[in-house]
């Protein structure tokens, strides 16, 4: 098991455990779910559902990564992720939010509306979102990711994926401390289908336990994504199987959160490879 425990929100996510991040998207155009909880009220529902099913934590997002997505006026991303926010926040909802985004303005607005989290897909590489966070003091996913999610496909190109992945994942930490963010508030996450063909995103999961060495909790967000498509030929919204294949490698990797679409089936996977992991064979030892 990787790195410590940590304090999100008031609750405190401690290895040996795996935490289920479950995933509202508020977009119109994510790869998976695109337009789905768009509207305040299926957002407000969608996230009761995914409470329900058990997730620990509930991470919104306003602006889709998916490859060659466009950006979106800041406006947009505060308009789409605040009502949610702000009603959730009003009804007492008790699981701890994170807020999915690159930008200050938006991470400040959803942190003031009761989000207790920041999770940055670019590894907190805007020194203003590295000081919101720092400020704030709350925890941060940093992900791994090179370039933008427009120009990230031209940028997978390595020697050795995972050992690249582990220095720059180290470097993004050491940056986030240098900028007053506490080691002890850090989630590392290798960034799963972001600057990574499927084929270096089957390598990076499968040595997943090499990022161990970090210290911190690893976060792995392998949702319906394409690496799965490759495999197996299915679509989006029929990669269900191959994702709780993905979660269960994660688990027994050393993951302590893995971000998914499907709470209930991914909990019932990750609670399997959790005994498996505990059960003391070869599975998941670095
Ligand atoms: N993946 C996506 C978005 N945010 N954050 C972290 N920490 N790790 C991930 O792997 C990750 C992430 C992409 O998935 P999704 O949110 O379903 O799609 P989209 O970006 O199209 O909204």
């Amino acid at each position: 098991m990787t790195g410590q425990a940590i304090r999100i929100g008031g609750r405190e996510f401690a290895p040996p455990g795996v935490f289920i991040v479950g995933v509202l998207n508020v977009t119109p155009d994510s790869f998976s779910d695109g337009g789905r909880y768009l509207e305040p009220d299926a957002g407000v529902e969608h996230a009761l559902r995914l409470a329900a099913e058990g997730a620990d934590v509930i991470d919104v997002g306003g602006e889709s990564t998916r490859p060659g997505a466009p950006e979106v006026p800041v406006e947009e991303e505060l308009r789409r992720v605040l009502p949610i926010l702000e009603r959730l926040a009003r009804a007492g909802f008790p699981v701890p939010i994170s807020i999915d985004t690159s930008r200050a303005s938006v991470a400040r607005a959803a942190l003031d509306t009761g989000a207790a989290m920041v999770n940055d897909v670019r590894g907190l590489a805007d020194p203003e979102l590295a000081a919101v966070v720092a400020g704030a003091g709350v925890p941060v996913v940093l992900m791994h990711m090179r370039g933008t999610p427009r120009d990230m496909r031209e940028r997978a190109v390595y020697g050795d994926v995972v050992a690249e992945v582990r220095t720059e994942l180290g470097e993004a930490m050491a940056c986030a401390i240098r900028a007053g963010v506490r080691e002890d508030r850090i989630v590392l996450d290798p960034g799963i289908g972001f600057a990574k063909t499927a084929e270096q995103s089957v390598t990076v999961l499968a040595r997943l336990s090499e990022l161990a060495g970090l210290g911190r909790p690893i976060l792995v967000g392998p949702s319906r994504k394409s690496f799965i498509g490759a495999i197996t030929g299915a679509p989006a919204e029929e990669r269900l199987a191959g994702t709780l294949a993905a979660v269960t490698a994660a688990v027994l990797g050393g993951a302590t959160f893995v971000r998914v679409h499907d709470v209930g089936a991914a909990r019932q996977a990750a609670r399997v490879a959790t005994a498996l992991r505990a059960s003391g064979g070869s599975a998941g030892k670095p």
